[in-house]
């Protein structure tokens, strides 16, 4: 205590040292005139309150940028304030479950396209672009399949074939409807030395399955954005800079590579992706689009006020990274409420990572993505300082 008290009185003393040091020594300098006052009407004016509870969709509108969320299909269709809020909010969506493989063929040859084209249908209906997910992916894959591969029932070449006819005719059914895929999903280790994660793609198709797989959808939709997609490589690490390697060499090699999803699944427990702006700005170079494609920030359950202020933080540092980001096409939450995340099921004690809580009420991180989205000025196109 006594020691505080020293501290105290020492740092009282200097504040006061430098509040009278420079007057006593030579003249203050005569402060700079103001700038005029900027006029609070005209295009580039928000005013704060009334402009800024707007819907997400409609203040991204002005910086050119999709707003997502991932859709659970069964919410969808039984839960009308869902359906509803889903509409309201957002220019994009992604199938959370609906297609994956597993999804769509769950028996050799018999494709359940329903849920796929309810979810389809619900976004044409609204406006909303559709980012598909995902063409191939090591989880969620159809039992027949796997079990196939492991008894040697389907041999490579086999393989080959039977991953080339998916592709095609899932990216064919949704040609001009899907603006976007995610061909392979996390196809990285997340070691110290990240390398092709060893799924029955990279055993039986060869190290260039990525680029096979990329050249099939391709040729099944020209006008679709062909994404490589991930997580855990928001910011700069060995995982991220993987994938600008590889993305370097696709785009060298005129493999039709045309952006990257950054997942940004974070945890309050680990450090912020702060260098999320630099981390996206060299794939931008490279000509690629950039998204963040699953964001939500989870934590030890009970919410306070520090988790609070630490997931508005966090969902906003990645808001404006894709902001900051030329060709930063799309910014998707991986659910926007608490009623259907993924998180509580899969991180024991963990959960609140979503925007709106688990009665589809709007949370402070919420608040924080409209704040953002209403005061960012474009920085590449109508930046006016
Ligand atoms: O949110 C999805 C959850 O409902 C599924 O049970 C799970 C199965 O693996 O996949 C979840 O979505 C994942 C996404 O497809 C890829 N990135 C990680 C997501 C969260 O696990």
């Amino acid at each position: 205590m006594k020691k505080l008290r020293i501290i105290m009185v020492g740092a009282l003393a200097a504040g006061a040292l430098y509040v009278v040091g420079p007057s006593t020594a030579t003249a203050a300098p005569a402060p700079r005139a103001l700038p005029a006052a900027q006029p609070k009407t005209g295009p580039g004016w928000h005013s704060p309150t009334p402009t800024t509870d707007l819907p997400l969709r409609v203040l991204a509108r002005r910086h050119g940028l999709g707003v997502g969320t991932a859709i659970n299909v069964t919410a969808l269709a039984n839960d009308t304030a869902y359906r509803e809020r889903a509409a309201r909010e957002f220019s994009a969506v992604t199938a959370e479950n609906v297609m994956k493989w597993e999804s769509l063929e769950p028996t050799r040859g018999q494709y359940n396209w329903g849920p796929a084209d309810e979810l389809v249908a619900f976004a044409q209906r609204n406006g909303q672009k559709i980012h598909g997910h995902t063409l191939l992916w090591h989880n969620q894959l159809p039992a027949w399949l796997t079990e196939g591969v492991a008894d040697g029932s389907i041999d490579s070449a086999e393989l080959r074939r039977i991953v080339k006819n998916h592709i095609t005719t899932v990216v064919k059914r949704y040609r001009g409807k899907v603006r976007s895929w995610d061909v392979v999903n996390e196809a990285f280790t997340d070691d110290a030395n990240p390398v092709l994660r060893d799924t029955i793609f990279r055993q039986h198709l060869g190290p260039d399955y990525i680029a096979d797989a990329l050249r099939w959808a391709h040729a099944a939709d020209p006008t679709a954005k062909l994404f490589l997609n991930d997580y855990a490589i928001d910011g700069i690490n060995p995982k991220s800079t993987a994938y600008y390697e590889l993305a370097k060499e696709l785009r060298k090699r005129r493999v039709p590579l045309h952006g990257i999803g950054f997942q940004g699944h974070l945890d309050l427990q680990y450090p912020l992706p702060i260098d999320a702006p630099q981390n996206l700005a060299r794939f931008d170079r490279l000509g690629l689009e950039t998204a963040f494609t699953e964001v939500d920030v989870r934590y030890f359950l009970p919410t306070d006020t520090y988790k609070e202020a630490g997931q508005v933080g966090s969902f906003n540092t990645l808001l404006s990274a894709c902001l900051l980001t030329p060709k930063c096409v799309m910014f998707t939450v991986w659910g926007f409420t608490d009623k259907y995340s993924w998180v509580p099921e899969w991180f024991e004690g963990q959960g609140a990572a979503t925007p709106f809580d688990e009665n589809l009420q709007p949370k402070p991180a919420y608040r924080g993505l409209q704040q953002v989205l209403a005061v960012a000025s474009d920085p590449n196109r109508r930046r006016g300082f």
